[in-house]
């Protein structure tokens, strides 16, 4: 039997590999959430916001701004701030079935992390931006936002640093605390740093590719 020679394409068979190696150096990303107290180079940072304001938004409008605190004083700040909403969350008016389908993870109102973090990252996202005194109108804003921190977990992560995405249910403290303009709502808390050499994390499983991909050919 003859079968056609297919000319090995050495670009395609370099970003196989290169696939590849992606796929194992991202099955080691994990959200930790204690943090070692040696300081990254804050260059790493801003290289990685860098990498994030490139991301795919709705129009090209852009509708982020990160903010990165190294400020020990802000991150008591937040850290007040976001303990009284966790109190909220987790003791005062609690979700019942929310707060149990967080067993697993082992969180409580104690975010010590937010000051033990070298960095913090807080991105905004805005329906609008003003130029001038016209309105500019942003599109699939939040959509946005997600894309830009992941594109920006991805780069720290491949920097070797690791981040905490944390959530407050309530986080319009951060606009106040952070003096931003009225339009820019928080997205996103990032916790960003080494690990501490005694960081434990969850066991959990994810997903199979076959359980999340489904190719029609
Ligand atoms: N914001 C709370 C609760 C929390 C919610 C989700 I969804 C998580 O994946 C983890 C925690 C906290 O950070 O403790």
């Amino acid at each position: 039997m003859l079968q056609p020679y297919k000319t090995p394409n050495v670009e395609e068979l370099a970003a196989l590999s290169i696939s590849r190696d992606l796929s194992k150096v991202f099955t080691r990303r994990r959200t930790i959430r204690q943090f070692s107290p040696e300081k990254p180079n804050r260059e790493l940072i801003e290289n990685a916001v860098d990498v994030a304001r490139l991301s795919p938004s709705g129009a090209n409008r852009q509708p982020w701004t990160f903010a990165i605190i190294e400020s020990v004083e802000l991150k008591k700040e937040i850290r007040v701030l976001s303990e009284i909403e966790e109190k909220r969350f987790y003791i005062e008016k609690p979700n019942h079935k929310w707060v149990e389908d967080l067993k697993h993870l082992h969180t409580n109102c104690d975010k010590e992390f937010l000051t033990q973090a070298p960095y913090l990252i807080v991105i905004f996202y805005s329906h609008f931006s003003w130029k001038k005194s016209e309105k500019i109108t942003h599109y699939y804003a939040k959509e946005s936002a997600g894309i830009a921190t992941g594109m920006l977990i991805s780069a720290l992560h491949m920097c070797g640093l690791s981040t905490l995405t944390y959530t407050p249910k309530r986080m319009q403290f951060l606009s106040q605390l952070l003096d931003r303009p009225q339009e820019e709502r928080p997205f996103m808390l990032l916790g960003v740093g080494k690990p501490s050499s005694q960081a434990m994390v969850p066991t959990l499983a994810k997903k199979t590719l076959d359980q999340v991909m489904k190719i029609y050919s």
